[in-house]
């Protein structure tokens, strides 16, 4: 608005007026709902409008504008000037940015972390216990370009000194454990940084991480060797490369090989959810997430040794039945909650839930497979990499405003409303036309009869276009949908516990049935050999 002066009511309850210079009118357009307030003028205004399509270029345009103004910010950074051009796109990708007002922590000592920090503009100050102090002693102060928190990343979680944002406040870009790790933990400036911790008598938590070797897990499948495997079938085959059930020849358990061919990885820029998958699966623990036990690398795949899941894909079975009734969508859809439930708590989002990711074990309890697409954020803080499958893509990764956990509600409302009829609320006849479909909203579906009106209501809640208002991502969280009257008198322990029983148990005869898979022909390509190193830590 240029001049004059505006008034904004509800139901004909005034809530304010606005002046030049304020900006409305954006929920309507971000949310694709009806307009949420009335604007009328109280004086002559001048203002100035913009179009909807003309509105979410904008958006685009200033999500690229930003991630160019990261790049060029790390170029400037005399740690990261040997990093390729690739790598800084790739952390330009991942990265937050936070504002830490005056006086904040940004790390409190002893506590512990999974964050690295580059400022970006303002200054912080260093303190530290040293022994003969009652009170953190400050060491020193950093500014924009320096660097802080590596330290618990590189040896133990623990934070070894306090970071604390100084006059002005403090703005920093915020790189997650994982992401470390894969680009920036093996420059030889970080890792041999000496504070002299040791020289001043800093207390335990700075000696004990400087001094901590890293702890080694004990894992009991460490021990397998890729030579101890004997392939039996192929489970399934994609571009990626393949899945197979092998065999250890020593004590004849079975186990689900992801090969992944490396050289398609490279061409699709797919180093970094390959490590995020690994990463993530091998610190999840929950009887509704397959296990990953151990990785191999070759010159032209990389491997995966995940818990076999032999009941096969939900989405087979409901392709077979062509729709579930409400208990058996209820069963499957409350191990879903608590695979999510597990994961948010983590601060890990899924992004790539949809009935092909979801298998059932011996018994009939589904879990969910696949994490290429899973990210670790933290919590309360977003990420915008585009990802996911067209039919279950929320509208805020669409739009390209950020997305969070709520993402994950918005699929969790488009899997039980395709459970219950066989298809799924949004379809168009290609990724464009589904997106298109998407952002006109769930008012614009039409629900079968098949779906029941509280399961309708549900499904409504979770699909909600601004992800605030969903389901799950309210004040009780995910405890919401449990008690959402969907699943009234849903036995939620006995779920956790394992104890209710299937609706499904699959036939199985043995460990080495593969019945409940599609067949798959024998992989005669054998991919090119790819052999630039990013899989070193694999
Ligand atoms: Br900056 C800085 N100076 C020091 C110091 O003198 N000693 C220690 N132990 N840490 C220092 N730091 C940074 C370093 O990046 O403060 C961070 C606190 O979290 C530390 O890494 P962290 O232990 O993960």
């Amino acid at each position: 608005m240029i001049v004059g002066e505006l008034e904004v009511s509800q139901n004909d309850d005034v809530l304010g007026t606005m002046g030049a210079g304020k900006v409305f009118g954006e929920l309507a357009i971000l949310y694709n709902c009806k307009r949420t307030a009335t604007v009328k003028a109280v004086s002559d205004a001048e203002i100035w409008a913009i179009d909807r399509s003309v509105f979410q270029v904008i958006m685009m345009k200033t999500g690229m504008q930003r991630q160019k103004e990261h790049i060029q910010f790390l170029k400037s950074i005399p740690l990261l000037k040997n990093l390729s051009s690739e790598y800084l796109m790739k952390l330009a990708d991942s990265l937050d940015v936070d504002f830490f007002p005056e006086k904040e922590y940004i790390i409190r000592e002893g506590t512990k972390g999974d964050t690295f920090y580059i400022i970006s503009n303002g200054k912080v100050r260093v303190s530290q216990f040293v022994s003969g102090f009652t009170e953190p002693q400050e060491v020193r102060s950093l500014t924009t370009g320096d660097y802080f928190g590596e330290k618990a990343l590189l040896s133990e979680d623990v934070r070894t000194a306090n970071v604390i944002a100084d006059v002005g406040g403090c703005e920093c870009l915020v790189i997650d454990r994982m992401v470390f790790n894969e680009l920036l933990g093996q420059i030889q400036e970080i890792q041999n940084k000496d504070y002299g911790d040791e020289e001043r008598g800093a207390s335990s938590h700075a000696s004990a991480a400087s001094s901590c070797e890293s702890l080694q897990d004990k894992n009991e499948y460490a021990h397998i060797l890729m030579s101890d495997l004997e392939g039996i079938a192929t489970l399934g085959m994609g571009g990626f490369g393949r899945v197979e059930l092998v065999q250890n020849i020593n004590d004849k358990k079975t186990y689900a090989l992801k090969c992944l061919k490396k050289s398609h990885i490279v061409e699709t820029r797919q180093q970094d959810h390959v490590y995020s998958e690994k990463n993530i699966m091998m610190a999840c623990k929950s009887p509704f997430i397959s296990k990953l036990y151990k990785t191999y690398k070759d010159n032209r795949y990389v491997y995966m040794l995940i818990e076999a899941c032999l009941g096969g894909e939900l989405w087979t079975i409901l392709r077979d039945r062509s729709s579930f009734d409400d208990f058996t969508s209820k069963f499957y859809t409350g191990c879903v909650v608590e695979a999510f439930s597990y994961l948010h708590g983590k601060g890990i989002i899924y992004r790539d839930l949809k009935p092909e990711n979801l298998l059932l074990d011996t018994r009939g309890y589904c879990k969910l497979v696949d994490f290429g697409f899973a990210k670790k954020i933290g919590f309360g803080r977003k990420t915008w990499t585009f990802c996911g499958t067209p039919e279950y893509v929320a509208p805020e990764i669409i739009l390209n405003k950020g997305h969070d956990v709520s993402a994950d509600y918005w699929s969790l409302g488009i899997l039980i409303y395709e459970l219950l009829t066989g298809y799924p609320p949004f379809s168009g006849s290609d990724p464009m036309k589904t997106y298109t479909i998407i952002l006109k909203g769930i008012d614009m579906v039409e629900f079968p009869r098949r779906i029941t009106k509280t399961a309708g209501i549900l499904i409504k809640r979770l699909c909600r276009d601004n992800p605030s208002e969903r389901i799950g991502y309210q004040k009780n969280g995910i405890d919401d949908i449990r008690k959402h009257k969907w699943f009234q008198g849903f036995d939620w322990e006995g779920l956790k516990m394992q104890r209710v029983v299937p609706p499904i148990i699959p036939k199985l005869n043995g460990c080495t049935d593969t019945s409940n898979f599609d067949q798959f022909p024998k992989d005669r390509d054998i991919p090119s050999e790819e052999l630039s190193g990013w899989d070193a830590d694999f």
